[in-house]
């Protein structure tokens, strides 16, 4: 397997993030990739790579799945915060006012030309602080992202895009739960643009993957699955129940298996056997796995028990698909175990 991994991860290092009224220390650590390939050396798993490929082309990748103006935001975002107040330098910017969406008319079609109303405008929550190196860092991890699908198109069995910050929460035109751009979405575009005509993402992460299932909820194209913690309780709370099948054209196309806090492998296993049956059903030629590794017992913020030899039943079992695959890495907190159960998912994969 091949594993292409950010060189640039570390520029994107948040101080605090807002938790219940009060900042404590990011969970979304530089160190939770250093981990990861700490334990691949160690182990002499994977075929490591640096990312490479042409800025333009990259962007226009970027652009399949994101909105312009979103892009352009974020590509400014840092010089436009600093440009609110040279002490703002010192700090990272952090959205506190947000539009309402269809309650009383707000409005976000204006020109915003308060940059605190464009953070808002383009966010969805205050944990997810943006700093100098976040674009930098962001944009290479979507380098990392396309290379790995053509990697998978060149004919590879499998390849992942080892990078952070993660990106399954961002959608076309918002950030959050630490994602800015969606590495798994811009993956399986990249799948689909290179000739797959249809395309499964399987996201295993504890938290509902609410960017990628907006980016694709009305196309039949890309079938979005995704296991969760019941987002009734569970963050990101607006997006993930059950009843959230698509719209449109992409109606039947999106599936959420949402878990109550405290489930256990036996039971988590059951729902990942449903998702392989619809996948299976739904037959696609290629498969994108944005997996977390938040589901495991020790994880700080999140609900599940796994324990470290279940990622590598899962990436047995994720194997049993036979198709040409994609993985990105997502959340997963414990920072240490995310190096061990990281490893034990691709490796139990094989390829
Ligand atoms: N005190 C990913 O796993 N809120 N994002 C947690 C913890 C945000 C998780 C609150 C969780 C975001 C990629
Ligand atoms: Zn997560």
């Amino acid at each position: 397997m091949k594993i292409i991994h950010n060189p640039l991860h570390a520029l994107h290092q948040g101080r605090e993030e807002m938790f219940r009224g009060r900042m404590v220390a990011c969970h979304e650590v530089p160190a939770r990739q250093d981990f990861v390939l700490a334990a691949l050396q160690q182990r002499g798993f994977g075929r490591l790579e640096a990312p490479h490929g042409q800025e333009i082309d990259i962007d226009a990748a970027i652009a399949r799945v994101h909105d312009q103006g979103y892009i352009q935001f974020l590509a400014k975002a840092w010089d436009d915060w600093v440009a609110m107040d040279p002490a703002n330098a010192q700090r990272d910017a952090l959205p506190s006012v947000w539009p309402l969406p269809s309650r009383h008319g707000f409005r976000t079609d204006g020109a915003l030309l308060n940059f605190a109303a464009r953070l808002g405008r383009y966010s969805f929550d205050a944990g997810s602080p943006l700093m100098q190196g976040t674009w930098a860092a962001t944009h290479m991890g979507a380098t990392c992202a396309v290379n790995a699908a053509r990697a998978v198109l060149a004919g590879e069995r499998a390849a992942c895009a080892l990078t952070r910050p993660p990106g399954h929460h961002a959608g076309p035109d918002f950030f959050g739960g630490y994602c800015f751009l969606n590495n798994g979405a811009i993956a399986a575009q990249a799948l689909r643009d290179g000739g797959h005509a249809k395309v499964a993402v399987l996201d295993i992460d504890y938290h509902h993957g609410n960017g990628t299932q907006t980016i694709f909820y009305d196309r039949p194209d890309v079938f979005t699955v995704s296991l969760h913690g019941d987002p009734a309780t569970e963050y990101p709370f607006f997006l993930g129940h059950a009843d959230e099948t698509g719209t449109g054209l992409g109606q039947g196309y999106n599936l959420n298996l949402p878990l109550p806090r405290g489930t256990a492998f036996n039971t988590w296993r059951l729902a990942l056997d449903q998702a392989l049956s619809a996948i299976t059903h739904y037959a696609p030629t290629a498969l994108v796995v944005p997996f977390g590794l938040d589901t495991f017992k020790d994880d700080p913020i999140s609900g599940f028990t796994l324990d470290s030899e279940d990622y590598t039943t899962i990436g047995q079992a994720l194997a049993g698909l036979g198709l040409p695959t994609v993985f990105t890495f997502e959340g997963g907190y414990a920072v240490e175990a995310v190096g061990t159960n990281a490893v034990n998912l691709l490796e139990g994969f094989g390829a």
